[in-house]
């Protein structure tokens, strides 16, 4: 059941992560955020970097507006703190995730893209959040990732206007890191995630988890958190290992930009 919804596929050490429920634009249904959940937990468990994509048309158009009509308030909280969990797992989880971002990327599919660690958009790509417009809040961690992202005053602008924003834009605004042509995005974000994979699976922990925590510690706490992590990761033997390989000539040097 739960590979109907999600894809699953891997490109030697990437896992390729698809939301597939074309028909309903990639609405995240229970359903949706329970497979996903699988999918991530795999992904950490048999990868070093994964790509999160949507099948069809569109990226993701949120919040499964159908079922969300139906519940209480107490099941609203606890399907909201279901998604954070999920997409913890994924922000704060093993290993990093790029999302490659086509049509829709609105509502709480602009949360779930906002959770991975890279963002690369296609031309075709346009960031809403229509929630003011359905009468309801963003609940899967945009209040924290989305603000963070881009600000809370262009967050407050998507929310209470329904702005509706192209890639370019996005990029402006930090919502995306990349903008390739139409079509381009997946190949892309698999370059990025095949990158990520060849760094030391200890020092991408550290990035991917220590760099949000520190950025929510004051300035003197996030530096003596850095000495730890640094040192940590810098005495582990596979930083000896690749050190030594710089060292000796053998490690490629840096490119300049193109
Ligand atoms: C849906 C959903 C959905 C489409 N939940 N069913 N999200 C939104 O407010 C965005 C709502 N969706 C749209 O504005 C449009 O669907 C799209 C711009 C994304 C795509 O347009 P289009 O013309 O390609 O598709 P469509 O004809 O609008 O939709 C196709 C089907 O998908 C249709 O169902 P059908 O049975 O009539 O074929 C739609 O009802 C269905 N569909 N989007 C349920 N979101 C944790 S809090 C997060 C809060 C939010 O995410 S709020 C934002 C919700």
């Amino acid at each position: 059941m739960a590979e109907d919804l999600i894809s699953f596929d891997r490109d030697g050490e990437v896992a390729i992560v698809g939301l597939r429920r074309p028909e309903k634009r990639n609405a995240i249904s229970d359903r949706v955020i329970e497979a996903l959940a699988l999918a991530v937990e795999r992904a950490g468990r048999e990868a070093k970097a994964a790509v999160l994509f949507g099948h069809g048309e569109h990226f993701c158009a949120g919040l499964d507006l159908a079922e969300h009509v139906k519940r209480s308030p107490i099941e609203g909280v606890h399907n909201s703190r279901r998604w954070h969990a999920v997409f913890a797992g994924i922000e704060r989880g093993t290993i990093p995730w790029v999302s490659a971002l086509h049509g829709a990327v609105v509502g709480g599919g602009l949360e779930l893209a906002a959770a991975t660690h890279l963002r690369v958009a296609d031309r075709t790509a346009f960031f809403a959040l229509p929630e003011g417009q359905r009468g309801i809040f963003v609940g899967g961690g945009g209040s924290v990732r989305i603000a963070r992202l881009t600000g809370v005053a262009r967050m407050t602008d998507l929310m209470l206007t329904g702005r509706v924003v192209g890639a370019e834009e996005a990029e402006r605004w930090n919502l995306v890191q990349y903008v390739t042509e139409p079509g381009a995005a997946q190949d892309r974000a698999l370059e990025l995630a095949r990158i990520a994979a060849g760094n030391a699976p200890l020092s991408n922990y550290a990035v991917i988890n220590a760099l949000p925590r520190i950025g929510d510690m004051s300035a003197d706490d996030g530096l003596f958190v850095e000495s730890f992590v640094a040192s940590f990761t810098a005495t582990s033997p596979e930083a000896e290992a690749r050190l030594r390989a710089f060292l000796d000539g053998r490690a490629a040097r840096l490119g300049r930009p193109a």
